[in-house]
Order: C-alpha cells, then sequence, then structure tokens
C-alpha cells in the first residue's frame, strides 16, 4: 500500500448567463419559472465550494461582452458554463469565441429548447461545447458543474492563472 500527499490547481470555471436572464422569477414564470438568477448563483456557488472549485459567475445582455469575457477565459479557467439564452440561436460570434478559446464548454438552457418554437431548436454553440443540458431547470446548471468537474478532473488539468491548490490524499492499494 503506497500513500502519498498531493497538490493538484484548484479548478476554475467561468459561469456566464446571457441576455434577459437577468429578469429569471420575475417575468414568464410559466416558462421559466420561480426561481431567480440570484438563487441559481448561490446554489452554483454552495456545489463549487462542495466540490472545490472556483468560480466566478456572469450575466451580460450584450453579446461583444460576452464574447470577450470568453476570449479572456484562455488561460484563466480550465472549463465554462454558459447559457448563451437568445444568443444560442444568433450568435456565430459566441460559437467562434468558444470555439477558438478551446477551453470545455457546457451548455445549458432552462426550458427544453428541443420542444419549444421551431427557431429555438438550432443552437449554434452546441457544435463546439462538450455538451448541452436542456430542460433540468435552474438543476441544469448544477448538473453542468458535476459534469465538468467529473471532466475535467479525469483528464487531470494545468494550473492557470489564479488558481490556488487543493490538497489531497491519495492511497492506492496493491
Ligand atoms: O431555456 C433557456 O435557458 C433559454 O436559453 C432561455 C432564453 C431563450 O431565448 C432560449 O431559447 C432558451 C431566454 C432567456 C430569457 O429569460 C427570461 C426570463 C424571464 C422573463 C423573460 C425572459
Amino acid at each position: 500500500m503506497i500513500g502519498r500527499q498531493f497538490v493538484r490547481p484548484m479548478l476554475r470555471v467561468l459561469v456566464l448567463h446571457g441576455p434577459n436572464l437577468n429578469l429569471l422569477g420575475n417575468r414568464e414564470e410559466s416558462v421559466y419559472g420561480t426561481t431567480t438568477l440570484a438563487e441559481i448563483d448561490a446554489s452554483l456557488s454552495k456545489l463549487g465550494s462542495e466540490l472545490e472549485v472556483e468560480l466566478e459567475i456572469r450575466q451580460s445582455n450584450h453579446e461583444g461582452e460576452l464574447v470577450t469575457w470568453i476570449q479572456e477565459a484562455r488561460g484563466n479557467y480550465h472549463g465554462i458554463i454558459i447559457n448563451p439564452a437568445a444568443y444560442t440561436h444568433t450568435s456565430i460570434a459566441v460559437r467562434d469565441a468558444l470555439s477558438a478559446v478551446e477551453i470545455p464548454a457546457i451548455e445549458v438552457h432552462l426550458s427544453n429548447i428541443h420542444r419549444r418554437e421551431e427557431f429555438r431548436r438550432h443552437s449554434y454553440v452546441s457544435g463546439v461545447t462538450l455538451g448541452q443540458i436542456s430542460g433540468f431547470g435552474p438543476m441544469g446548471y448544477l448538473l453542468a458543474l458535476r459534469g465538468l468537474h467529473e471532466h475535467l478532473s479525469s483528464r487531470g488539468s494545468k494550473p492557470v492563472s489564479g488558481a490556488g491548490l487543493s490538497h489531497g490524499a491519495e492511497t492506492r492499494s496493491h
């Protein structure tokens, strides 16, 4: 039996919410539910602490701002969780930015976009993401964080700037 100590870089994940998601919980409750964006962010932060993942969470109503944040993620974050909202169905710019940074990303939608209007069924971003979670409401963000955490942990991640260190112990049995 070999026991050894290790330090690994703390995983850093950028969470991006697209346009109008700041209205969650206050309008169109029949489609998007009553949970506010602040409540979603709080549950993500709680899970982030449990999984020892450092989270940065941002919302923007501006396509260019989302593109800039995605570009800036290179070298600073190990993964991205993004609900591009309406830009899902329109933005080649968001897709190109996600493709360019080469950081594993998970696309999240509160509603099941495949059982809604025809124009919502096509996603420009899903072709460049690790996967898509759609239709699970706020829980979708938590599923995305768990999935990304598993993915990043299993392949081993290099340190990125700003990342702290996570300490642990590994035991191997023979
Ligand atoms: O289901 C999702 O998460 C969407 O990304 C939400 C977008 C929609 O354009 C996508 O097709 C699917 C809309 C976000 C706007 O959210 C609102 C929340 C409350 C009131 C009005 C809009």
